[in-house]
C-alpha cells in the first residue's frame, strides 16, 4: 500500500539537452497552458505549490559530448536536483508529477521516487509507455542522446553516476518494468533489452491482443511484489497522428483511445504512486492540440472516467 495521496505536486523540468531536436522545454509551458493544474483540481485533487526545476540553455553551454553522452554532465546535474525534489514531495505526502521536457529527466524523477520507498524497503514497479525502448547506454548510443538511454540506467546498467544517483545501487529491478507501444529499438539495444529480461509489449502484441489485455498484464507485473508503480509516458508512443507535437515520431502507434483505456486501468488499481509526462514539442504541434490531449490523458490516470 503506498498510501494514495489526494494532494499532487506538479513538478516542471524544461529540458532539451537529452534530445537532438529543440524544443521539449517548451513543453512544460504548453502543458500548463492546457490547464493541468486547475483539471487536476476540478477532479478533486489539491495542488501543492508547483516547483521547477532549473535547467541550463543549450546556448549557455559548450555543445560537448562526454563518453557519447551529450550534455552528460549538465543532464547529471538536473537529474540529481530532480530527485531530490521528487523524493521530497513524497516525503511530504504528495503525488510527484513531473512534467518535461525529454525523457532524460526520467533518470532523476524515478530514481528519487524509487530512492523514497527504497529506504521503507519497497520495490517500485514501472510502465514505460514509449515508441522506443529507452534503453541505450552509453557503450551503444547510436546518438549519443542521454532521451535514448534513461530506462536502461535506472535498471542498472550504463554510467555510474546516472545509475546511482541519491543511492549506489539500481532504482528499478527489470522483473517490475513493462514497456508498452514500442515500435523502434536500435540494433545493440535490442541485446541489452534481451539481456536484461524486462517485458516489452510491441504495436504488435497490441494489434494481436488488444490493449485490454496488454494493460491487464502490465499491471499484473508492476504490481507483483511493488508497492505501487510509476508511469513514465513519453507521448510519442501515441501514433503521431494523436500526439504530432513531439520530436521523433514513429508511425504505426497506440491510439488515442487505447492510450486512455491503459491509464485508466491504471488509475482502478490505486497503486500509481507518481508519473512523468515527456517529449511534448509544442514547436512541433498543431496549436496545442498534443498538450491538450496530453493533458486529458493525465486525467485518466488521475481516476476521471467517462461515467
Ligand atoms: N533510440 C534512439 C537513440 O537512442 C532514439 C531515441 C529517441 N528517444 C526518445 N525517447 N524520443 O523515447 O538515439
Ligand atoms: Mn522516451
Ligand atoms: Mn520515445
Ligand atoms: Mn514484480
Amino acid at each position: 500500500e503506498n498510501g494514495q495521496s489526494t494532494s499532487i505536486q506538479i513538478i516542471g523540468v524544461p529540458v532539451d539537452l537529452g534530445a537532438s531536436r529543440r524544443g521539449t522545454d517548451g513543453g512544460v509551458s504548453a502543458v500548463r497552458i492546457a490547464g493541468l493544474g486547475e483539471k487536476l483540481k476540478k477532479l478533486g485533487y489539491s495542488i501543492s505549490e508547483e516547483v521547477d526545476v532549473a535547467v541550463p540553455s543549450k546556448e549557455s553551454r559548450p555543445s560537448q559530448m562526454q563518453e557519447n553522452m551529450r550534455f552528460r554532465s549538465e543532464i547529471l546535474q538536473v537529474c540529481r536536483d530532480l530527485a531530490l525534489v521528487t523524493r521530497d514531495a513524497l516525503s511530504n505526502g504528495n503525488i510527484p508529477m513531473v512534467v518535461g521536457g525529454d525523457h532524460s529527466l526520467a533518470i532523476g524523477s524515478i530514481s528519487g521516487i524509487a530512492d523514497y520507498y527504497q529506504q521503507q524497503n519497497q520495490e517500485l514497479g514501472l510502465v514505460w509507455f514509449d515508441a522506443h525502448a529507452d534503453m541505450n547506454i552509453p557503450g551503444i548510443s547510436p546518438s549519443g542522446n542521454i532521451h535514448g538511454m534513461p530506462l536502461s540506467h535506472l535498471m542498472g546498467y550504463g554510467d555510474k553516476d546516472f545509475t546511482n544517483i541519491l543511492s549506489d545501487n539500481p532504482k528499478i529491478k527489470p522483473e517490475n518494468v513493462a514497456l508498452v507501444g514500442v515500435r523502434d529499438i536500435d540494433e545493440k539495444e535490442r541485446e541489452l533489452i534481451r539481456q536484461s529480461g524486462v517485458k516489452v509489449y510491441s504495436m504488435r502484441d497490441i494489434d494481436e491482443i488488444g490493449m485490454s489485455r496488454v494493460a491487464d498484464e502490465v499491471i499484473e507485473i508492476v504490481t507483483k511484489g511493488t508497492v505501487g508503480f510509476h508511469v513514465s509516458f513519453d507521448v510519442d508512443g501515441c501514433d503521431p497522428e494523436v500526439m504530432p507535437g513531439s520530436g521523433t515520431l514513429v508511425p504505426g502507434g497506440v491510439t488515442y483511445r487505447e492510450a486512455h483505456l491503459l491509464l485508466e486501468k491504471c488509475a482502478e488499481t490505486k497503486l500509481m504512486t507518481s508519473m512523468d509526462l515527456v517529449e511534448l514539442n509544442p514547436f512541433l504541434d498543431k496549436g496545442n492540440i498534443s498538450a491538450e490531449r496530453a493533458v486529458s490523458l493525465v486525467l485518466s490516470a488521475f481516476g476521471q472516467s467517462v461515467i
